[in-house]
């Protein structure tokens, strides 16, 4: 098409990374072979009224016995990275104890292929796959938890660690806190405060503690980092009590994990405001100083921007947030805050589209985090995709989406931002979470009866500018 010969408008540096993200339970299915046992999201999507549809991962994109497949449809792609992640209870189904043989031999093997492909792996230890029995011991809110963690990331370290430079120990711990603990729409469905705060500690701490082990079981060469989800949060109005709120919801989305990473200390007001909830003595002598590890790179996944005020009297019915079907709040102690829809237009999750809060979370990073470099570890949009009477699947809105966040990568690159790569969520449309098959985010579409893959024409798109290694002007 017109395209193929179109100039390159916008290019990215040499090397920029083209690449995909998947996460395991979203994918692999094949839930009970070669050893695995249920993690905390097999327990969850199998009780009744937590997941659309009663959706499961059961069988998911049957990922694990189309894994060569799917290698190949990113190598003809011209991918050149693939973030996936490790499910923890493949490798060490009770979370503790040696490493299962079998599951660390499928992650060699893919990771075998995609080396073979001149596809660079990128290794997530954690998305949100937590060893049932890990949980039946306290989960996150659990001291113990971290230890468990940083075992389990130096049995994969040590098995993956001789072709796999590129390291991610947990992606997006705010959703494994605070959706998990706190609001419950997400897997193990607890709807404690407290214990979410907890939670947000002991990842921490994980993380800490894992990138500690990695880096004694890690040839030098390794990368080693973290995939944050951070609140672009913007103030509805200038009044005092809406920048509070801003202010109070970006500690709580925010600082509360930059904080510790990058400085070594948990926000004073965030101790504050929590104060009622919590009196943060989970925090020990030197667990700050642990969490504060050098970072070879930030993640960071952006979907939508967050705006928020004081509460208004006048609010209507169920607020714009992370509360989903949940009466049960993500924000401790800030309930009272209201959420609004930025402008721009409505993906199928109905997250508004707004690429300019990209711009300001890398060039924000880069303020905070001066000579670390940043990677897109997730971006993309859910649409009703369908397939047409040719047999292909047209998503011009997809392709509008990746364009605007692309460009506004490279603004954000051209403003100073030291950013590596981009990882498109999602290869492939998968399991949702607790939207289940509903919401598909993948260049790749899946047809869930047969295991088809037919690549949409975002793929397409995505390919061609992997290949030409810059935007075309127009799509
Ligand atoms: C990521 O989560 C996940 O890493 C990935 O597995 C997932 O499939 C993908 O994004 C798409 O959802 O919750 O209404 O306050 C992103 C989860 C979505 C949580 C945006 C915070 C803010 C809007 N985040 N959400 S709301």
């Amino acid at each position: 098409t017109a395209l193929t010969n179109a100039p390159v408008a916008t290019r990215f540096p040499a090397g920029f990374l083209w690449g995909a993200a998947t996460a395991s339970y979203q994918v692999e299915g094949a839930v009970r072979e070669d050893g695995r046992t249920p993690s905390i999201w097999d327990t969850f999507s199998h009780t009744p009224g937590k997941v659309l549809n009663g959706d499961t991962g059961d069988v998911a994109v049957d990922h694990y016995h189309r894994w060569r497949d799917d290698v190949r449809l990113m190598a003809d792609l011209g991918l050149t990275a693939y973030r996936f992640s490790v499910a923890w209870p493949r490798v060490q189904p009770t979370g503790r104890g040696p490493a299962v043989q079998r599951g660390l031999d499928f992650y060699r093997g893919l990771v075998d292929e995609l080396l073979a492909q001149g596809i660079k792996p990128v290794v997530t230890l954690y998305h949100w796959d937590l060893p049932q029995e890990l949980e039946n011991a306290g989960g996150w809110p659990e001291r113990d938890t971290a230890y468990r963690f940083a075992e389990y990331a130096g049995l994969v370290g040590e098995a993956l660690g001789d072709r796999v430079e590129s390291w991610v120990t947990l992606n997006e711990p705010w959703c494994s806190a605070f959706l998990g603990y706190g609001s419950g729409v997400h897997a193990p469905g607890r709807t404690d405060p407290a214990a979410a705060l907890r939670a947000a500690h002991h990842l921490n701490l994980g993380h800490g503690l894992a990138s500690s082990v990695l880096r004694d079981v890690l040839p030098a060469r390794a990368q080693v980092g973290i995939s944050l989800n951070p609140s672009v949060v913007r103030a509805l109005t200038e009044a005092p009590a809406d920048l509070d709120a801003r202010r109070r919801i970006d500690a709580l989305a925010n600082r509360v994990f930059t904080g510790p990473l990058l400085k070594g200390a948990y926000p004073r007001d965030l101790i504050t405001d929590t104060a009622a909830i919590t009196d943060w003595s989970f925090v020990r002598d030197g667990d700050t100083a642990a969490i504060h590890q050098p970072l070879d790179f930030i993640g960071l996944n952006y979907y939508t921007p967050a705006v928020v005020s004081a509460a208004r009297p006048d609010r209507e019915g169920p607020r714009l947030d992370g509360h989903g079907a949940s009466q049960h709040t993500p924000w401790p102690g800030a309930d009272d805050v209201d959420f609004h829809h930025a402008p721009g237009e409505l993906t199928a999750m109905n997250w508004p589209v707004d690429p300019t809060g990209l711009t300001d979370l890398l060039l924000d990073h880069t303020a905070q985090a001066p000579g670390i470099p940043l990677y897109v570890t997730e971006n993309g949009a859910a649409y009703e995709d369908v397939v047409d009477a040719e047999g292909r699947v047209h998503d011009p809105d997809r392709i509008r989406y990746l364009h605007a966040h692309l460009a506004a990568v490279h603004d954000a690159i051209e403003q100073g931002a030291d950013v590596r790569g981009y990882f498109l969520w999602s290869l492939l449309d998968n399991f949702e979470w607790a939207y289940g098959y509903g919401k598909r985010f993948g260049a790749v579409y899946v047809d869930y009866e047969t295991q088809e893959r037919i690549p949409k024409s975002s793929a397409t798109w995505y390919s061609r500018v992997a290949r030409s290694g810059g935007l075309p002007a127009e799509s």
